[in-house]
């Protein structure tokens, strides 16, 4: 199922280059007539000449299809193929243009286009999935109302729209609503149906269904709850109603990603949907109504006003990521998104903005759209949108918002149009602002403190270091959320917004009695790396004092992380300061339980080395995982004494409740257990494994027991139990990986991919193992090289069924450049042997070539 031969050399699509269809469609009437591998799709499209294009010849995107027949209005035409498309002598004016193609949906391993998981019908459109469906013009400026009429014997048959005539062997369904092709789906199978209903607030009775396989019925209602509440949340906070009759959300195992925006069909990844309180944790529960959320948010953001070109996908995702994070935040508790929303950004985003595979968040060229569905389109663009709602404020933000909604209907729009309509309601020329959508990487933010007869001065400077083919960069327009603490640790000053727009600017603030402690970027309110070095004890003060929850967690994290880049570097013991101000957090009951759970929780290695090699070191990865330990050893010691209280405490009495109180006390529960295994030998995590009548409790216990290498019978115990569940199964196989030490990672991985249960055509499946493993710094990162050879290996078995999983997992390379000469020879000799391997797509071809010329 390879893309590209050999021989074809990869193109490269520019931005600049973008130029409009030359002709729009006014109706799309496809049949399917679905069989596993002769499915014939049977397409009428009327097409009208678009009088604002310029003259070009008649082009359809199509890959991988029979062509039966074809005809333009009625009489038989040949069009000329190509590897791409077909191209076609057309009338001047309106004409209807038909074909017949056939496809074979059972030997579709790619999950794009028409595709086969366990006996059902499914498609993946997104980003140019349609092509392999039927010839058209594949891109989302083209928007067209679809007419569906499936044929087959599947008990359900589902399309995009309203319900239409359904009979014996058929359904057909209609969409009032002009889309983009990439926002057709199609699903048949022999499903059941969770089914509820939604009035909007203008009155519309709208039919709610989750479908999914026999057995699973029992897992919706979470995801039903969630579903209702997004659409309240979206009327309430955006003024957005739903616009169809019916919303259908379809639960398929074999998937690519976590969900897709369909038109009134999303179609989910299981893990991404199924949901009960035996067989998901807290953290599944949260991501699953996220995930829900964002992709009903997406029915405007994305569906209503799609892109005009994928160079334009941050326009959707980005605003749309933005908007689920509010819902979460109001849902559940703001600080505690925040701080895991940052969490992920500096993980996930930052490593990208600071490696070989760096880009703005509106790219400018791409090979595989495919590859760009990532931390910087998504997580910076959201945040970027987090900037422009500070620096603007509320009423600004939502009075433009509904200027976008209204403006945009229908539309196929740019980040131009979106930042047009900022500009017209505050009168704000965003040019300067605009920056953060075309400049990569992550721009460091230094300080300077001066305090002069009772003036304050922060001088900041901006400095963002060369990405791929950005050796310079402006300045960027900084919103910096400021406060100031007095000695006694009471606020002086609240809350204040500085707008830094210069490479370096001074703010000053008079009349203060005492040089103050400041809070700087309180909130994260820019997507920057501070650097400021505070002595510990002031990182102390703010984590004691601070008002801004943000911060107060971050002054802990700063503190941890110094003394574990001093544990590194100079082999210094961690440093007590952190020890007992963490001590005091884990000990204050009048905090709220899943702040201190963040505050306990391990600063990421791969983050370390990332700040190990940004001060010039090389990063040891064992050195670091070193450090880890020992730091967590001693954190376990040092908070001895209270363990058991402490423990105790986190018991949640009653049914389980997957709401943010519940799950905040049981993430503490997590972090105090994994503490308590370090000092009893595990007897806590084995009592709790054995009672725990949650999933979040007895996957904590497990994991707790995996990490000190003392859980093989709790392990075999878990896999007797869950065999038969393939989401709890992801977590048995993702657990072994993830906990074992460095010297073992690879080793359990290439055990696990033996088990009659691992297979490499599942996603979830694979993810689980490689992506466990490349998650488990360390391990992936260990100098026999094993971890690297190992992930290349499957990587290359993969890429011949799957691109587009393949191409996302060789991000795990990304960092090589940044580990001694032998790591970096082992981790280039992997990736040369995937880049040589015959027929490699081109997805994957993209990313590992970027990733080598970094
Ligand atoms: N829009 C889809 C992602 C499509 C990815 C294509 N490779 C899901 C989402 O962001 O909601
Ligand atoms: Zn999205």
């Amino acid at each position: 199922m390879n893309e590209t031969s050999p021989q074809t050399l990869p193109q490269t699509i520019y931005l600049k280059d973008y130029t409009p269809f030359g002709w729009s469609v006014t109706s799309v009437h496809l049949t399917f007539k679905l069989h596993p591998t002769e499915t014939r799709v049977i397409s009428r499209i009327a097409f009208a000449p678009n009088p604002d294009a310029p003259a070009q010849s008649f082009f359809l995107h199509g890959e991988a299809l029979k062509l039966i027949s074809s005809k333009i209005d009625g009489a038989p035409c040949t069009p000329t193929l190509t590897p791409t498309g077909l191209t076609l002598d057309v009338p001047t004016g309106p004409f209807v243009f038909e074909c017949e193609v056939e496809i074979s949906p059972e030997t579709n391993t790619a999950l794009e286009g028409l595709y086969m998981s366990n006996g059902m019908y499914c498609t993946q459109c997104e980003a140019e999935g349609f092509r392999k469906i039927t010839y058209y013009p594949d891109r989302p400026d083209v928007m067209g109302t679809f007419t569906v009429r499936i044929e087959g014997d599947a008990p359900v048959m589902l399309s995009n729209g309203n319900k239409g005539a359904l009979g014996a062997g058929f359904a057909e369904w209609h969409d009032p609503w002009p889309k983009p092709a990439y926002l057709f789906a199609l699903v048949a199978g022999d499903l059941l149906n969770y089914s509820d209903r939604f009035k909007t607030r203008s009155g519309r009775d709208v039919e709610l269904n989750i479908w999914v396989r026999k057995g699973d019925e029992d897992k919706c209602a979470f995801g039903m709850k969630a579903l209702k509440a997004s659409m309240t949340w979206d009327e309430d906070v955006y003024g957005r109603e739903y616009d169809l009759d019916i919303f259908n959300i379809v639960a398929v195992d074999d998937f690519n990603m976590g969900a897709m925006e369909n038109k009134g069909l999303n179609i989910f990844n299981s893990s991404c949907v199924l949901a009960s309180p035996e067989t998901s944790t807290d953290d599944n529960f949260e991501r699953i109504e996220a995930i829900i959320a964002h992709e009903y948010f997406h029915n405007w953001t994305g569906n209503r006003i799609t892109c005009r070109d994928w160079f334009q996908l941050c326009l959707k995702e980005g605003l749309t990521v933005y908007r689920d994070s509010q819902f979460t935040s109001d849902l559940r508790s703001a600080p505690v998104k925040r701080i895991s929303d940052v969490i992920d950004l500096r993980g996930r985003q930052f490593r990208e903005d600071g490696g070989p595979l760096a880009h703005p968040v509106r790219p400018e060229s791409f090979v595989e759209i495919n590859n760009f569905y990532t931390a910087t389109v998504y997580e910076k663009g959201a945040e970027v949108i987090g900037m422009l709602k500070r620096l603007v404020g509320d009423d600004a933000y939502y009075k433009a918002l509904d200027l976008y909604f209204t403006r945009h209907d229908g539309d196929a729009a740019t980040i131009e149009d979106w930042l047009k309509v900022f500009e017209e309601v505050t009168g704000r020329n965003l040019k300067r602002f605009k920056r953060w959508y075309s400049s990569a990487g992550t721009p460091r933010l230094s300080v300077k403190e001066k305090f002069n007869n009772g003036r304050y001065t922060l001088t900041f400077k901006q400095e963002t270091p060369p990405t791929p083919g950005q050796p310079h960069k402006k300045p960027r327009v900084i919103p910096i959320a400021v406060g100031l603490l007095g000695s006694n640790g009471h606020e002086v000053q609240p809350t204040t917004l500085l707008e830094m727009t210069k490479r370096q600017q001074s703010f000053s603030f008079e009349g203060l009695a005492e040089k103050p402690v400041p809070s700087i970027l309180r909130d994260f309110s820019a997507p920057v790396v501070l650097e400021y070095e505070r002595s510990n004890a002031e990182r102390a003060f703010l984590l004691a004092h601070d008002t801004d929850p943000f911060n107060k967690w971050d002054a802990g994290q700063a503190l941890r992380r110094a003394s574990l880049i001093a544990s590194v570097t100079t082999g210094a013991a961690p440093d007590t300061a952190f020890l007992d101000a963490a001590t005091r957090v884990a000990r204050d009951d009048s905090l709220d339980p899943a702040f201190r759970a963040l505050v306990l929780q391990p600063v990421s290695q791969d983050d370390l080395a990332a700040s190990l090699h940004a001060q010039g070191h090389t990063p040891d990865p064992q050195a670091i995982y070193d450090a880890s330990e020992t730091m967590a050893q001693s954190l376990a010691q040092h908070l001895a004494d209270s363990l058991p209280r402490l423990y105790a405490a986190t018991t949640v009495d009653g049914p389980f409740v997957p709401d943010a109180k519940g799950a905040g006390k049981r993430a503490l529960n997590g972090r105090i257990l994994s503490m308590l295994t370090r000092m009893d030998g595990g007897a806590q995590a084995r009592a709790q494994f054995d009672t725990a009548n949650n999933m979040t409790l007895q996957s904590a216990a497990l994991n707790a027991l995996l990490a000190q290498d003392i859980g093989a019978d709790q392990s075999a115990a878990f896999f007797t139990q869950w065999q038969s569940d393939r989401l709890v199964m992801d977590k048995w196989f993702a657990a072994q990986v993830a906990f074992a030490a460095p010297e073992k990672a690879a080793n359990v991985a290439q055990a696990l991919t033996t088990h009659p249960l691992f297979t490499v055509k599942n996603p979830n499946r694979f993810r689980a193992v490689f992506g466990a493993l490349a998650m488990n710094h360390a391990g992936f990162h260990h100098a026999s090289g094993q971890g690297y050879a190992l992930l290349a290996d499957w990587l290359i078995k993969l890429d011949a069924l799957n691109p587009q999983t393949t191409a996302r997992m060789c991000t795990a390379f990304q960092t090589f450049s940044r580990y001694d000469a032998s790591r970096q020879t082992s981790a280039k000799s992997a990736l040369e042997r995937i880049l040589s391997t015959n027929g490699l797509s081109r997805d994957t071809t993209e990313m590992v070539t970027r990733i080598l010329e970094g």
